[in-house]
């Protein structure tokens, strides 16, 4: 048995980072070893220039930061590996849809943007969080950052909606529901997992 990964995906605004946190404790809790991750994760270099750009404190070439998004998964991938061999649930907050669905949203094809995470570790559930833009808007809005933005949202939910056909551990869950409704649905996927599951793990996007 390994360890199962568990990607959370979703919107801006639709609670991705509090329910990954709420199921984080959840499993802790229940007494299984858990890993959480994170991307971007801000804390590398790559991770620095990624977040320098998110805040408009640098300017780069589309291509060129969806690369780094993707080095960014890429550097992380021996841990997210090492975790599951090790028993470990690991929890991930956005990974390569996220990447996909965004950069893909400013126009670069999708195939390209899927290209550089060709081969990372493939998640065995990916809780795709969904929620409306007019519901983002009454949670107060979206922030400051670069992509925060109506239009670009509703772009990024349409390309996110495609990957529900691609036959993938996909799930969605409508996050426009109160939190322990969401808290409730996400369990009901995860709690099933965390006691390890067999086989290897796979890798996206290849066939
Ligand atoms: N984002 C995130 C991308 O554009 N590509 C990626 O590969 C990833 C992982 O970064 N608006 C975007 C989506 C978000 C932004 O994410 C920052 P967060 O979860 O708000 O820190
Ligand atoms: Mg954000």
């Amino acid at each position: 048995m390994r360890g199962a990964f568990i990607v959370i995906e979703g919107l801006d605004r639709s609670g991705k980072s509090t329910q990954t946190n709420l199921l984080h404790e959840r499993i802790r809790a229940s007494g299984r070893q858990v890993e959480l991750f994170k991307f971007p994760d801000r804390t590398t270099t790559i991770g620095q220039m990624i977040d320098a750009y998110l805040r408009s404190q640098a300017e780069l070439e589309d291509h060129a930061i969806h690369l780094l998004f993707s080095a960014n998964r890429w550097e992380l991938a021996p841990r997210i590996e090492q975790s599951l061999k090790d028993g470990k649930t690991v929890l991930c907050d956005r990974y390569a849809f996220s990447g996909a669905s965004f950069t893909s949203s400013k126009g670069l094809p999708l195939p390209w943007c899927k290209s550089p995470d060709v081969g990372l570790p493939a998640p065995d559930l990916v809780l795709f969080l969904d929620i409306t833009p007019e519901k983002a808007a009454e949670r107060g809005g979206y922030g400051e950052e670069r992509y925060e933005k109506r239009e670009m949202q509703e772009r990024v939910r349409e390309v996110f909606k495609g990957f529900q056909d691609e036959g993938g551990p996909w799930v969605e869950v409508d996050a426009g529901r109160p939190l322990e409704e969401v808290t409730e649905v996400m369990w009901g996927k995860v709690g099933p997992l965390v006691k390890g599951v067999e086989g290897e793990l796979k890798r996206l996007w290849v066939d």
